[in-house]
């Protein structure tokens, strides 16, 4: 199984390609690999950062080159993550164009990464694009609630609220909606995942965990790379969002056991984590909703 994954490269620490592709790669996946910027470290930095941002033609020149080499012909996953211009954007769509022509079965994993808590990490028009031009050619999503409100414009504070959005979603397109990190309940985080079956209803599910007190960058794009991975061995969504989020929460816990308080004390602990990655334990229930 080879998956193309298209994020961030940071030298330091672990966010985008840094935190998804080794956990992909424990999992039995074949990772092909565009670094979409190279940066000293990630952007949270009290020093900010260095490095370069490749660009829209620059992706079309890579994606040229694998497609005359015959390189996409086995790539079944496309994932991406965090993506800061429209122009990158705009190709990121010519990929997904050539891997449909490509390869039989293609998947595309997209976590449309706009802001949290209220606040945007990209530019705003990005969220029009992504509603009409992305997620509609999307086969998984895995907004959070942030983003979901800005892709549905429906806002979430109940369960009713999330199964209308995920209803919306999947009118959209894709086929496996995973809302991550929804607050439903004071000290607890929900992970709703949604999958449309051959009569065109939903098989719902929902995990709920402890939030585990403090901010760590890459979570998100580990969640989307384990999604992605095992969504693809298991057929089951309440078995995916139970390894998924088991694995989380004793990743986090294992980060925040080990870090000092400081921005780079607090990245990931993903390498430490290993046998976690491969062999989750049973942690949380999904309930069937
Ligand atoms: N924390 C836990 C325990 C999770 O299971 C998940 C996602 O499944 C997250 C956090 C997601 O974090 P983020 O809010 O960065 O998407
Ligand atoms: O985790 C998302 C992410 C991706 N890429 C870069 C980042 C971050 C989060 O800070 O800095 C470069």
């Amino acid at each position: 199984m080879r998956v193309l994954s298209i994020q961030s490269h940071v030298v330091h620490g672990y966010v985008g390609n840094k935190a998804a592709t080794f956990p992909m790669q424990l999992l039995g996946f074949d990772v092909d690999v565009i670094n979409s910027v190279q940066f000293c470290n990630h952007t949270g930095y009290k020093n900010k950062w260095t490095g370069d941002i490749l660009n829209g033609s620059q992706l079309d020149s890579l994606r040229e080159g694998l497609e005359r080499n015959d390189l996409l012909k086995h790539v079944q996953f496309l994932l991406t993550g965090y993506i800061g211009s429209e122009s990158f954007l705009r190709a990121i769509l010519r990929v997904v164009q050539s891997l449909k022509e490509h390869t039989d079965g293609f998947r595309y994993v997209c976590d449309p990464v706009i802001g949290d808590h209220g606040n945007f990490y990209v530019p705003k028009e990005l969220v029009e694009i992504y509603r009409d031009e992305v997620i509609p050619i999307a086969n998984v999503i895995t907004p959070n609630q942030f983003e979901v409100e800005q892709l549905t414009g429906i806002k979430i504070e109940n369960l009713e609220d999330a199964k209308k959005a995920i209803h919306a979603l999947h009118t959209m397109g894709p086929e496996l909606v995973v809302l991550t990190s929804i607050m439903l309940e004071e000290g607890k985080i929900s992970i709703l995942g949604s999958k449309r079956l051959d009569d065109g209803k939903y098989d719902l599910y929902k995990v709920q965990c402890p939030t585990i007190e403090g901010s760590y960058t890459g979570t998100g794009d580990v969640t989307t790379a384990l999604i992605l991975a095992w969504s693809a061995k298991e057929s089951d969504i309440g078995k995916v969002l139970e390894k998924t989020v088991s694995t989380m929460y004793k990743l986090i816990e294992a980060t925040k056991k080990e870090s000092d308080g400081t921005v780079a004390g607090k990245e990931l602990k993903l390498i430490k984590c290993k046998k976690i990655i491969e062999d989750p334990p049973s942690l949380f229930t999904a309930e069937k909703l």
